[in-house]
């Protein structure tokens, strides 16, 4: 019997190359007729790229699924009823994960890559040379070491989650859960059972890591130890923020490490850096390394990073902020009426309802950009003063000309990127170019840094 991988993006070409390379016969599909491979495909990997009908099922013993591939499909409705085993690109390298290896396993609707680093990075300065792998980028199929344990830290998007079956995490985080991925889920309860499923198969002597603010983050049939976390209230069993410290409290035994130490700006970086500390003691690392990751690790490109500091206005870039939650957040660490707010860009059905209160406490201005621009307006209408930019040149035109030394320019959209740029990185790179753009003598930036073509 064959394997068949749908979805010929990173995880679907890394898996069908995995299963060749092992002797395996594997056929590989996409719906997309000339599909832009990310990386050479192995020479006896059977393709099928174009239509996907039926005949695509004979002598298959297993599909594997990229994550990006919804599993509502007509041709995964014509193999439940044969019925033919359904399975993630994550849940195939998990099967051949060397004995003795452990998971530290990440999801939540924000802050999932930033923790994911993290923890990477404290299990390096630890020595214990973990595999970061996953959602972040590279699919845990083409990170695995089939030679010898390790230690795996995997950020997980619910995508991924929907198509695990035995997989089990030692350390489970669910950092927060906020509505996400709403053009995929009929509800939200349907998004966050998929989330919970990062329990799934848990024993007693695992751990499973949850935000105590959160009333829906700890999913009831949970059988592994819990620990919270929170940046609001002391937790008996976890970590939290205490004044200018952060706590972990376990057994009894309370540690300390300065809040200052943390080179992450914001609220949520204080609560990610809570939860990857839970997730290394967890698995018995040392605090020392714990802070001196906290020291160095300077977050990930487009995520709260400040660009440049200009007659006294910061100039943030959260670009990576594409819902309205991810947005809230950001905006929370800020003083009073001290923020310039970028907003828009494709609109993802995001409720920018929710956005008023914390808008009218915030901000001094909001700046819009993209298609999603009246519906923010019309959303946030009497909570702040909104000026329709309609690109990032002059968003950040418009700022430059208004932010007086104290305040903040912050790009945190609440948007997808699509509609002007190919992804939310790009839509970063190119606010970090203009913002490095503006000239110290002028209240203008420099005029020929217009968005290349998505
Ligand atoms: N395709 C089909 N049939 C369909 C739909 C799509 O054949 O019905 C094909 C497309 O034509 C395309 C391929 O599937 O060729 C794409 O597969 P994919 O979307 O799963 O993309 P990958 O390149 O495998 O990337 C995936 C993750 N993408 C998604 O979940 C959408 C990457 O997360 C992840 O880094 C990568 O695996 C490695 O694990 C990205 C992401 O946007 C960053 N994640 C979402 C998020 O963070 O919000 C969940």
């Amino acid at each position: 019997m064959k394997t068949l991988v749908i979805g010929a993006g990173k995880s679907g070409v890394a898996a069908a190359n995995f299963l060749a390379a092992r002797g395996e016969e594997v056929l590989l599909t996409d719906s997309n007729e000339h599909p832009d491979l990310p990386y050479p495909l192995h020479e006896n990997v059977a393709r099928a790229f174009g239509a996907q009908d039926a005949s695509l099922l004979e002598s298959v013993g297993t599909i594997v699924l990229s994550p990006g591939v919804p599993r509502t499909i007509p041709l995964l409705q014509q193999a439940s009823v044969l019925p033919i085993p359904v399975i993630a690109e994550v849940e195939l390298a998990y099967r051949h994960m060397p004995h003795g290896s452990s998971v530290i396993a990440v999801t939540g609707s924000n802050g999932k890559s930033t923790t994911t680093a993290l923890i990477g990075e404290i299990l390096k300065i630890d020595g214990r040379q973990p595999i970061v792998a996953g959602n972040i980028g590279e699919p845990l199929i083409a990170a695995l070491d089939l030679e010898r344990p390790r230690n795996y830290v995997l950020e997980l998007s619910s995508f991924q989650l929907e198509s695990v079956d035995t997989f089990r995490a030692d350390v489970a985080l669910l950092l927060n859960i906020t509505p996400d991925h709403m053009d995929r889920y009929p509800t939200f309860d349907a998004y966050a059972a998929a989330k919970y499923r990062i329990f799934r198969n848990q024993q007693p002597h695992d751990v499973a890591i949850v935000n105590a603010s959160d009333r829906r983050g700890t999913p009831r049939d949970a059988k592994a130890r819990v620990w919270r976390f929170s940046s609001a209230k002391a937790i008996d069993e976890g970590a939290f923020l205490d004044g200018g410290d952060l706590v972990l409290c376990l057994a009894g035994q309370e540690r300390r490490i300065p809040r200052a130490s943390l080179k992450l700006e914001g609220t949520a970086n204080v609560e990610n850096a809570l939860a990857a500390w839970l997730a290394a003691r967890a698995i018995g690392v040392d605090d020392v390394s714990v802070q001196i990751a906290f020291g160095s690790f300077a977050g990930l490109p487009h995520r709260m990073v400040l660009v440049r500091e200009l007659d006294g206005v910061r100039w943030i870039n959260d670009s990576k902020g594409t819902n309205v939650d991810a947005t809230l957040k950001s905006l929370e660490s800020f003083p009073p009426s001290s923020v310039w707010l970028i907003l828009g860009g494709k609109d993802k059905a995001g409720e920018f309802e929710r956005m008023r209160d914390l808008v009218r406490e915030k901000t001094r201005g909001v700046i819009t950009i993209g298609t999603a621009a009246s519906r923010v307006a019309e959303a946030l209408a009497d909570s702040t003063t909104i000026i329709d930019a309609g690109d990032m040149q002059h968003a950040v035109a418009h700022a430059r000309e208004h932010a007086k030394s104290g305040e903040v320019v912050l790009l945190s959209p609440a948007c997808a990127s699509f509609d002007q740029y190919r992804n939310f990185e790009h839509r970063g790179e190119h606010f970090e170019e203009l913002v490095r753009g503006v000239s110290p003598d002028t209240r203008h930036p420099t005029p020929d840094t217009r968005a290349p073509k998505p």
